[in-house]
C-alpha cells in the first residue's frame, strides 16, 4: 500500500511520518517548495525535539517528498484552512486545491481521507463532487470520508500515538476502511461517526467548547479581581467538585485554532451566540492585561516593557493570534521596520520583546538582556519553561524598576517578591 499526504505542514508532516515509521511507504506533497526543499535537507523545522527527529526518521526510512501528485492507494488531505474574514466564512481554496489534485490521480479502489478542520458538510459538499468529475462513484469507486486530527501543539507525537479519533465515512463501507487504515496507528479508541459531518462538527465542538471554557476562566479572573480573590487558587478549590473543571485564565487564546474554529460553526441562525460572546471576553484580554501594567508603573508614557514571551502558548514556537504578541502591539512598535523600540501604542510606551522559541523573523526579537535593559516593567506573554527557571535578582539588577506581570502564571510569585518586585498575575 502506498498513502499520499497532501500537505506538509504540522498535521501532513506528523501523519506522514506516523503511517512511514510504522512501515508503510508514504509519499508526501506540498505545494510550497520551500517546504519541501527544507524538508529534503533533512530540516523539517519543528520545535519539538522528539516530533524533530521522528519526522527525520521516516524522511530516512519510507517517506519520500515528490514535486507533483502520484497515484496511490491512500490519499490524505492534510492542508490549511483559514479563516476568511472579510467574509466570516471558512477559506476552503487549499482543500479544493488539493481534492483537484487528488482527482487528478484518482483510480477506482482508492480510498480518500480529509483531516483538515473545516465547517461542517465538507467532505461531502466540497470533496466528494471534486472527486466524481472524473466519473468515479464515491461511494461506490472510491472510499471516502472524514477524520480530523486532534494532536496538541507542544506534545504532538504522544498525542498522535495515544488519542482516540473521530472517523466518518460516506458510507459504512467507507468508514471501516477509514476505522482499519488508522487503527494500528493509535492506542485510542476509534469512534465511527453517523457521517463525514458528524464527524467535522464535533472536531469543531471539541475546540469551541475549549474556547467558551477559557472565556469562563478569564470572566472569573476578571471578576476575582473585585474582591482581591486569587482567581488560580479559587479555580483549584472548585475543581475539588467532582462535576467541575475549570480552566486557566490568561492573557488571551491564541493559536489557528481555538480562535478561528468556532467561526467554522457558524451558519447564520445566531445559534452561536455563546461562542461569540467567549470569543469577545478572549479577545479583550490582552487589553485587560496592559491595563494591569499601567496600573502598576502608573502612565505608560515614556515607560519601557519588556515582553517575555510572544508566542501563541508556551513551549510552541508558533506566533499566529499570540496574545502575548498582542499586548506587545498595544505597547508599541514590535517589527523589523521599526529598527528600534519606538514610541507609539497604547501609552507611548517603548516595547522589547523577547522569545526564545519564537522564530518569526518579521519580529524585533532582542536578547533576554537587551529587552529587560533599563525595563520598567517585565510581562510574561507565554509560559516557556525557560521562563520558571529566571533568576529575579538578575533581571531586576538590569531593570529601571520592578513592575512583573504575570498572567501565564510561570514564574514563582514569592520568589520575585521576595526580590523586590511588584507582581501581577492573573
Ligand atoms: N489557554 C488558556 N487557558 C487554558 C488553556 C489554554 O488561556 O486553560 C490558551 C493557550 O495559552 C493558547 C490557547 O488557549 O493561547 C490555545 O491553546 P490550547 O493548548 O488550548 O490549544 P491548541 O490551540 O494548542 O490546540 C487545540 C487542542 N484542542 C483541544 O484541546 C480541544 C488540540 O487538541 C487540537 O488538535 C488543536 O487545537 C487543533 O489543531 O485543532
Amino acid at each position: 500500500m502506498t498513502i499520499c499526504v497532501h500537505g506538509l505542514g504540522y498535521i501532513g508532516l506528523a501523519t506522514a511520518s506516523h503511517f512511514a515509521n510504522d512501515g508503510t511507504d508514504v509519499i508526501g506533497f506540498d505545494v510550497n517548495e520551500d517546504v519541501l526543499e527544507s524538508l529534503s535537507e533533512g530540516e523539517p523545522n519543528i520545535s519539538e525535539p522528539d516530533f524533530e527527529s521522528y519526522v527525520r526518521d521516516a524522511l530516512d526510512g519510507n517517506l519520500s517528498l515528490i514535486p507533483r501528485p502520484r497515484p496511490a492507494d491512500v490519499h490524505i488531505i492534510c492542508v490549511p484552512t483559514p479563516y476568511d474574514e472579510m467574509n466570516g466564512e471558512a477559506d476552503l481554496t487549499c482543500v479544493k486545491d488539493a481534492s483537484r489534485n487528488v482527482a487528478s490521480v484518482l483510480r477506482p479502489g482508492d480510498t480518500v481521507v480529509l483531516e483538515s478542520t473545516v465547517p461542517p458538510g465538507t467532505t461531502t459538499g466540497v470533496l466528494a463532487p471534486i472527486l466524481s468529475r472524473g466519473g468515479l462513484d464515491v461511494g461506490d469507486d472510491v472510499v471516502l470520508g472524514y477524520t480530523p486530527e486532534t494532536v496538541m501543539p507542544g506534545n504532538t507525537l504522544t498525542e498522535l500515538r495515544t488519542n482516540d479519533r473521530i472517523v466518518g465515512g460516506v458510507d459504512e463501507a467507507s468508514a471501516r476502511a477509514i476505522e482499519s487504515l488508522y487503527e494500528p496507528l493509535t492506542s485510542g479508541d476509534i469512534h465511527v461517526a453517523a457521517d463525514p459531518t458528524t464527524a467535522e462538527f464535533v472536531k469543531l465542538a471539541q475546540n469551541a467548547e475549549r474556547n467558551v471554557s477559557i472565556a469562563y476562566a478569564n470572566t472569573l479572573a476578571l471578576l476575582a479581581e473585585n474582591y482581591g480573590v486569587d482567581v488560580r487558587s479559587a479555580i483549584t478549590l472548585a475543581n475539588n467538585h467532582p462535576r467541575v473543571d475549570i480552566l486557566n485564565p490568561g492573557p488571551g487564546v491564541g493559536g489557528h485554532c481555538l480562535p478561528v474554529d468556532p467561526h467554522f460553526l457558524s451558519d447564520g441562525t445566531g445559534a452561536t451566540e455563546l461562542l461569540d460572546v467567549a470569543s469577545q471576553v478572549n479577545d479583550r484580554m490582552p487589553e485587560h492585561v496592559v491595563r494591569m501594567v499601567e496600573d502598576a508603573v502608573g502612565s505608560l508614557h515614556g515607560k519601557t516593557v519588556a515582553v517575555l514571551g510572544i508566542t501563541y502558548k508556551g513551549n510552541v514556537s508558533d506566533t499566529r493570534n499570540s496574545p502575548g504578541l498582542e499586548v506587545a502591539k498595544l505597547l508599541g512598535d514590535v517589527t523589523t521596520e521599526a529598527r528600534t523600540a519606538m514610541d507609539g501604542g497604547w501609552g507611548e510606551s517603548s516595547v522589547t520583546i523577547h522569545d526564545p522559541r519564537a522564530t518569526d523573523s518579521r519580529l524585533q526579537l532582542v536578547s533576554l538582556d537587551t529587552a529587560v535593559d533599563g525595563a520598567d516593567a517585565v510581562i510574561f506573554g507565554a509560559a516557556h519553561d525557560e521562563f520558571g527557571e529566571l533568576d529575579p535578582a538578575a533581571i531586576g539588577s538590569k531593570m529601571a524598576d520592578r513592575t512583573v506581570v504575570d498572567p501565564v502564571d510561570v514564574i514563582d510569585t514569592e520568589r520575585w517578591s521576595d526580590h523586590g518586585f511588584d507582581v501581577q498575575t492573573l
